[in-house]
């Protein structure tokens, strides 16, 4: 194609073609490194891959941004234009999904061999539109323009089965055994991603799989004569693999969901243990070859597989299949909501997977003998620790399974990972104490720091060397330049520059004008009231409040800047409500010439990884305010602190680390504390208490009721007023004055800039615990035990 007829988006895939080819060389040698060498790898299981735009990413690991960008401008193009046409890759829901990007990033930069495993959705997480202020759901039609980045396999498809029931039959010894007879199956075909380590040589896999219908499964309904109906079974089969599930920190029971879960573990082990593993491989050595890690319950259905393929496909008996399984699955929990752990009704199971069904139960058999002989006659709680529930119907309890199975059970941050041996898991920390450990979470300073924000890591280059992109604890080396004042006024104008870049994409994209001259405090997470989007609400409704009944001159509001990002989950209503309420806010306050636009709300529509990328570099203020004991970790707040803003927030998830490492002085703590949340709680929390003995949330509380944001509507937003009132489960209004003092304090310390300032790089400084290479080389002690293998670049060549 000539040139001058190229689109733009032709033009990105050329680039990413290119790209892709000089990064194929090192992909291979990776492969034949593993093969030659045949070491201990990881498999890391997970239904969602959030990886963000890849184009950036790879020209950062090869080191090929600069010749890319002379050769593009001799040809008229601008490397920066090709950027932004790249559709981000959205498979995942928020944290959780986000999280394994970042630890294969690390995985491959830390030269550890290792493979991810998932789903290649057709469709990742929907587009947010608003409508009058509602949340409107559109599909991501990801793929739709073209898709360089991947690599797809349709002659290295697998079959895997479904439904149909199970047989006794005797072996060739005679002894009982029980045979899956499936009802019908599909295929998955695999999809590579290359996942390059940082200018290190290697080139790890993540490997997706799409669902596609059999041969056999064709073939039989076209022999029958109905092409209609052989053309219906394949988009049966299709559906598999169709849509990622919006729903974060709150799964919904659904069949499809279970299909998805079963589908991509059973394509992961049997490609591991046929393609991956060579020919003929002896299984009880499985553990010398493969960690699985479980990323949360959604693969978990992975145990019982590997113990079918062991003893049924492979013959061997019960006890040498449980013992390698229980060395090869380690479990990671992400959550402390109850609602949040998946159970699986044993109705669907049987319907679904007959034979995997009646393995749980076994294994529940087998495990709730060991708890009898531990604890004789503590009945109680043999039923309370039972892999299957009995009410409010029979069920399969997955967090259980994988706990009882895996080699380590681990939290994702320090506080979070002590309430699942106290509370969550306390009978099985109590029984197994050294199962259970603390990996906290972490963020790829590649992504994050070094192509988030250029302009800080120029600086901190300048300032130490660029060892710190692989090596981030050296950012302490910074600590001395938050008293140079040449340094602070330098880190003060990258703020100022990524401000107005934040402010030049928020009006391309979406039309949206921000006040570079303000504090830029940003809330951008999924909405979950647990989160308390709520109390940030409240604040700023607050100020309003204030200034303009008089009580607050406007000359004395620091100028601010109100970010928030959030999608919510299509089906839960009251995340939806408070959405509209955001924009209604949002609207109301903007348009409101006595704020002199002192006070303003930009709630762009469909926060994603793309535009976390801006947004964080140009943040004062991160909010990190869920009720202290519900969020496990967040990972958001590492990579606002790791990029110079200061945190606001309750003693909750990865916050704690967080404030002890920067100290108090630099870090904006308020709220109850876990045992406090607990105390209130079961004292009987009266939310109305607060109302009443509050005026300024009781005014801020009725200027909503009122329909001050709602054109004067009294009713639109009661259900959100109500619910405070009356339940506030997540003690909203308990915390409101403790979070408004904290504000305070924000104002008066934002008012001495150079204070502000050092502390910001005070944050950077004392923050490099939170890369995810960090949390790599805890999960590879403590758990995985595999050892790095380095690939030899010198004999490569683009
Ligand atoms: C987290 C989820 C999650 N915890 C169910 N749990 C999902 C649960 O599709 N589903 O059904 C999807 C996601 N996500 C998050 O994980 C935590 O809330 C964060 O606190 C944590 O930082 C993150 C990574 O560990």
């Amino acid at each position: 194609m000539d040139l001058l007829q190229a689109s733009v988006n032709d033009k990105y895939l050329a680039l990413a073609r290119t790209v892709r080819h000089y990064l194929m060389t090192r992909w291979l040698e990776t492969e034949r490194r593993q093969t030659e060498l045949q070491s201990k790898a990881v498999a890391y299981l997970s239904a969602e891959f959030l990886l963000g735009r890849q184009l950036d990413n790879s020209l950062l690991a090869t080191d090929l941004e600069e010749i890319a960008a002379e050769s593009l401008q001799g040809l008229g193009i601008e490397l920066d234009e090709l950027r932004t046409v790249e559709v981000e890759p959205g498979l995942g829901n928020g944290g959780l999904g986000r999280l394994a990007a970042c630890f294969i990033d690390s995985l491959a930069t830390l030269d550890v061999p290792s493979i991810g495993y998932g789903i290649r959705y057709e469709y990742g997480i929907f587009k947010q539109t608003f409508v009058d202020g509602r949340q409107v759901e559109q599909p991501d039609n990801w793929l739709e323009l073209g898709s360089p980045w991947e690599f797809p396999h349709p002659e290295a498809a697998v079959t895997v089965n479904f439904g149909g029931h199970t047989e006794k039959t005797a072996d060739d010894d005679g002894r009982e055994v029980s045979r899956w007879v499936p009802g019908w199956s599909v295929e998955g075909v695999p999809y590579n991603y290359m996942v390059p380590g940082y200018q290190n040589g290697r080139v790890n896999t993540l490997r997706l799989w799409s669902a596609r219908a059999t041969k056999a499964f064709d073939l039989q309904i076209f022999n029958a004569g109905d092409y209609t109906e052989a053309v219906r079974a394949q988009t049966f089969a299709e559906n598999i693999s169709k849509v990622l599930y919006p729903e974060d920190s709150t799964p919904q029971g659904k069949e499809l969901r279970l299909q998805q879960q079963y589908f991509f573990v059973a394509c992961s082990l049997r490609n591991f243990i046929e393609d991956v593993l060579p020919a003929g491989y002896d299984l009880h050595k499985l553990p010398e070859r493969i960690t699985f890690q479980l990323n949360d319950t959604h693969p978990v259905i992975a145990i019982p597989e590997l113990m079918r393929i062991l003893i049924d496909e492979r013959g061997w008996n019960w006890d040498e299949a449980w013992d390698v399984t229980n060395q090869v699955f380690a479990y990671t929990c992400h959550t402390l909501l109850p609602e949040a752990l998946e159970v699986w009704p044993t109705s669907l199971l049987e319907k679904l997977l007959p034979r995997h069904l009646e393995i749980i139960y076994r294994i529940n058999k087998d495990f709730l003998a060991r708890v009898r002989e531990t604890y004789p006659g503590d009945e109680m709680r043999a039923r309370h620790m039972s892999i299957i529930a009995e009410s409010p119907e029979r069920a399969v309890r997955m967090a259980y399974l994988a706990t009882v199975t895996g080699s380590k059970v681990n939290g994702v941050a320090a506080l979070h990972s002590q309430l699942l041996r106290d509370k969550v898991l306390k009978d099985f920390s109590d029984m197994e104490p050294e199962k259970f450990t603390n990996v906290t979470n972490g963020v790829t300073p590649r992504r994050f720091v070094r192509l988030a924000n250029p302009g800080l890591s120029g600086l901190i280059t300048e300032a130490i060397g660029d060892g710190w992109v692989t090596d981030l604890d050296r950012l302490s080396e910074l600590e001395p330049l938050a008293d140079d004042s040449g340094f602070l006024s330098r880190f003060r104008e990258v703020k100022a520059a990524n401000k107005a870049r934040f402010a030049d994409v928020m009006e391309a994209r979406d039309g949206i004008r921000v006040d570079t001259g303000t504090m830029v405090d940003a809330m951008v997470k999924r909405l979950h009231e647990y989160k308390r989007q709520m109390l940030k609400v409240l604040h700023i409704v607050s100020l309003y409040e204030q200034v303009k009944s008089g009580a607050l001159p406007i000359e004395k509001v620091t100028p601010r800047t109100f970010v928030f990002g959030a999608k919510a989950a299509p089906g839960y209503r009251m995340a939806k409500e408070i959405i509209a309420l955001i924009n209604a806010v949002g609207r109301t306050v903007n348009d409101d010439p006595a704020m002199q636009g002192r006070l303003t709300i930009v709630f762009p529509p469909n926060y994603n990884v793309t535009l976390a990328e801006k947004l964080i570099p140009a943040a004062d203020l991160s909010e990190q305010i869920s009720v202290a004991g519900k969020e496990a970790s967040g990972t958001g707040n590492m990579k606002f602190a790791l990029n110079g803003a200061l945190t606001i927030g309750t003693d909750d998830g990865a916050n704690v680390e967080i404030r002890e490492l920067v100290g108090d002085e630099n870090f904006f703590l308020f709220g109850m504390s876990e045992p406090e949340v607990e105390r209130v709680v079961s004292a009987g929390y009266e939310p109305a208490s607060f109302y009443d003995k509050n005026a300024a949330l009781r005014r801020a509380l009725d200027l909503i009721a009122s329909g001050a944001f709602s054109d004067g509507r009294r009713g639109e937003f009661e259900p959100i007023v109500a619910n405070l009132l009356e339940q506030d489960r997540f003690l909203v209004l308990a915390d409101f004055q403790s979070y408004m003092d904290a504000q305070a304090r924000v104002d008066t310390a934002y008012a001495d800039q150079d204070a502000w300032t050092r502390s910001a790089v005070l944050n950077v400084a004392r923050t490099g615990f939170f890369s995810s290479d960090r949390s790599m080389r805890d999960y590879l002690d403590r758990i995985w035990h595999a050892e790095p293998v380095s690939i030899d670049v010198s004999s490569m060549q683009g």
